[in-house]
């Protein structure tokens, strides 16, 4: 049977407007197609943007050989980053608007042109790049105990839920991408440490690779967007109290703290 994509897509947002876990799409259709979870995923975008959000941006997840390997598969996923999901410096993510996050450390590249693929290489992505800089996203996984499969998370915009970036950055080629560290520390312990080349040999790539597969759908990256180049290491569940921080080799500390909310 074919799949409803806006059925679908309202039932995600559902999920996330009220902060509770859903059953995954796929325990309840035969079949999920990549193609079939990328449509959900713009008619959940198209939802969101019909109510006045924007869009900051456009992420990968799955870009380390590590997540690559759980999730068994090769391929990278693509998804969105709407401006409401962007958290400005020092403000804290409020868990009561989170279903069951987690956080972890993201090379974020700002545009300063357009990429429109195919053909996008990553020296076209350095070209196109104002800076560089650190961030930490947070994924939030609408499904039930975070547990999905590949076009599942596709459909669910990449677990997208929030974003900060770091203040401080670089200038595209002021430094080797594949050898710039992130040590992750929650709560003062270290979780994670990672090199850049953990995202599929060279972040540059991963975005080459983000502009590429949307050029395929007639879209592209635009100037002045933040794109997420995906996590080098493990995401962490964030608690109420907890502090995440990403210390960058070359982009200063980014800190993230969450509280309960209202
Ligand atoms: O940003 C990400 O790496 C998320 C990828 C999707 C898998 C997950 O939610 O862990
Ligand atoms: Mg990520």
């Amino acid at each position: 049977m074919a799949i409803d994509h806006a059925h679908w897509a309202a039932y995600l947002l559902a999920a996330m407007d009220e902060r509770r876990e859903v059953q995954a799409i796929t325990k309840q259709v035969d079949e999920l197609s990549v193609d079939d979870a990328y449509a959900i995923q713009a008619a959940l975008l198209e939802l969101q943007l019909g109510r006045g959000d924007q869009l900051a941006g456009a992420k990968l997840g799955l870009t380390s050989v590590a997540k690559q390997e759980q999730m068994g598969v090769t391929e990278p996923v693509y998804g969105w980053v709407p401006a409401s999901t962007v958290l400005k410096a020092g403000q804290p993510a409020q868990l009561d608007e989170l279903v069951h996050p987690r956080c972890e450390p993201e090379f974020v590249f700002v545009l300063a042109d357009a990429l429109a693929g195919p053909g996008i290489t990553a020296n076209d992505v350095l070209d196109a790049t104002e800076k560089i800089v650190g961030g930490i996203e947070i994924i939030d996984s609408r499904y039930e105990a975070f547990s999905f499969t590949l076009t599942d998370v596709i459909a669910d915009n990449t677990s997208a839920a929030r974003v900060m970036i770091g203040a401080e950055g670089i200038a595209p080629r002021e430094a080797d991408l594949a050898t710039m560290g992130c040590v992750f520390e929650v709560d003062g312990a270290i979780t994670g440490t990672a090199a850049g080349a953990a995202l599929l040999g060279d972040p540059a790539a991963c975005v080459a690779m983000l502009a590429n597969h949307l050029g395929k759908h007639g879209q592209q990256l635009d100037a002045g967007w933040i794109v997420m180049a995906g996590a080098a290491t493990d995401a962490r569940p964030l608690a109420a109290g907890t502090v995440a921080t990403a210390r960058y080799s070359h982009f200063g500390t980014v800190t993230l703290t969450a509280e309960q909310g209202a």
